[in-house]
């Protein structure tokens, strides 16, 4: 037996680096022989952590997507994988529950109102306590377990109750909301002593850590000094940390997709299936109301009233299929929907409607190719811990062309200074700021696309694992 108390069997299929997140990085989708398939699943925390894992040969552990039995430990993709099953009642009162409905709205500054239920706050203990069981049963001695997501905020301190010997890091992809927000949950205190399992929190922007130190103070008294926080539990007091971390993506592996010519052509064909139009707008979102869709609608089909963006401009909206059974996501998709077939009433012609809306996934070599079309790239959430689509435009755009309207409510707008900033919120100043974007003169666009490219490319997706996981490694021991 091991330390742990495995047999030697069960030790060797134990892994140094283990991932917790919600979903597995893949979905099932069935064969006609009955066996399951694995196909990759779209997503910011997917794109993120999938070069991470590929390089440290760790294990993923996360949900499968449907409340059928949990898939074993198995292999997809190249991925070493282990699933955590959820049953039917689960699926609602944690997934759609209390981390769609309760947490999501809550961290995205209440932007729909969170619900509180009881019930649901059971069922996410009890989910969090399954995701824990399975770290603790993959994590080797002395591994180190990185647990992601708001998803999972109790999963830090049940794994630190079983297990001393492994480093713990928690890193939250959404945004963290200032006290007086978070305030409002029933379970705060309880959230933020799940989250002070771990040695070292990572947040996507200054104001969030500093929004979770704070959060510290208020809901669970405890002392803080810098970024560090005194915890005191069973095994005595240590000191977590707190801090930004600015996720990214593999900006050379996406640039390298934008050069290919079968892309390339695939970019020119996109824009001659729309008829060469003058400007092409484009905005690519899951849809979800935190992203701004309705706004940036809102301000383009004033535009077009208005005669403001000039002949032959078209705006194709990919809206990727989200959460589809939450009522808050059904309500937006009705609005969304409502808003295109008004503005095509009012302003197509046969055969070339103003919005193309595309409520539908797409492979990588499709989505290189729609930033690769795109002339102008809306990206206007309300509030949105990074936003991944506002770097891989950046990326993809190799010749330094192109302009990015970014709102001011994302964690890339503390990064992309060569974007025209906005806020969302402002009709007028969002068609203003669409208006100088589309009528920018090239060499202003090289200058600002350059600075952002400088951005990407040096702080990309391994930069940002390899700090988060150096400053993990000089947390303890
Ligand atoms: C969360 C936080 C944070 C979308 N549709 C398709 C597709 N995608 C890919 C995009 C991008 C990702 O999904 C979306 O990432 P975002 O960052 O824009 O937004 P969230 O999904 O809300 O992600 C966010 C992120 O986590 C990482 O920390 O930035 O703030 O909310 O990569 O390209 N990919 C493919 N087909 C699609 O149809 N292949």
């Amino acid at each position: 037996m091991s330390p742990m108390g495995k047999t030697a069997d069960e030790a060797e299929r134990q892994h140094s680096f283990v991932v917790v997140a919600s979903r597995l990085p893949v979905d099932r989708v069935d064969n006609p022989d009955g066996e399951p398939d694995w196909r990759p699943s779209p997503g910011g925390l997917v794109t993120a952590l999938e070069p991470v894992m590929r390089a440290a040969e760790g294990v993923w552990i996360g949900w499968s997507g449907d409340a059928r039995p949990a898939p074993g430990p198995f292999r997809a993709n190249g991925l070493d994988l282990v699933g955590v099953g959820l049953s039917e009642d689960q699926v609602g009162d944690y997934y759609e529950g209390f981390c769609n409905a309760t947490l999501w709205p809550l961290y995205h500054d209440v932007i729909a109102p969170p619900v509180f239920h009881r019930r649901w706050w059971d069922a996410y203990v009890a989910v969090n306590r399954s995701f824990a069981r399975a770290a603790v049963a993959q994590a080797a001695p002395g591994a180190t377990v990185w647990v992601h997501d708001y998803q999972l905020q109790l999963v830090p301190r049940m794994v630190r109750e079983q297990r001393g010997d492994v480093r713990i890091g928690f890193f939250n992809h959404i945004p963290f909301p200032g006290y007086e927000i978070f305030a409002q949950l029933p379970w705060r205190r309880q959230v933020v002593e799940g989250l002070l399992g771990a040695d070292l929190l990572g947040f996507q922007r200054r104001e969030d850590a500093g929004n979770f130190l704070r959060a510290c103070r208020r809901a669970a008294d405890l002392v803080t000094r810098g970024p560090a926080v005194r915890v005191t539990d069973s095994a005595g007091t240590r000191e977590a940390r707190a801090a930004a971390f600015p996720i990214s993506i593999d900006s050379a592996a996406l640039e390298q997709i934008a050069r290919r010519e079968d892309v390339r052509k695939r970019a020119a064909d996109i824009r001659l299936a729309l008829d060469q139009p003058a400007t092409l707008l484009l905005g690519i979102d899951r849809l979800d109301y935190t992203k701004g869709i309705l706004h940036r609608l809102k301000a383009y089909g004033e535009l077009l009233n208005e005669g403001r963006l000039g002949p032959r401009v078209v705006l194709v909206q990919v809206a990727s299929p989200s959460r589809e059974r939450v009522e808050a996501y059904q309500t937006l998709r009705d609005d969304v929907e409502l808003t295109v077939s008004r503005i095509n009433g009012d302003h197509a012609e046969v055969g070339s409607p103003p919005v193309h809306y595309l409520h539908q996934s797409y492979p990588r070599e499709e989505m290189a190719a729609l930033y690769l079309s795109a002339d102008v790239m809306l990206v206007t959430p309300l509030r949105d811990g990074m936003n991944l689509v506002a770097k891989e435009y950046v990326a993809c755009r190799y010749d330094e062309s192109g302009a990015l309207v970014l709102s001011e409510f994302t964690g890339a707008a503390d990064e992309l200074a060569g974007a025209f900033l906005v806020n969302p919120h402002n009709i007028e100043a969002l068609k203003d700021t669409i208006v100088r974007a589309v009528t920018i003169s090239p060499a202003e666009a090289r200058r600002r696309m350059r600075s952002m490219r400088r951005r990407v490319r040096e702080h990309d997706v391994a930069h940002w694992a390899a700090s988060f996981l150096d400053a993990l490694g000089q947390t303890r021991g």
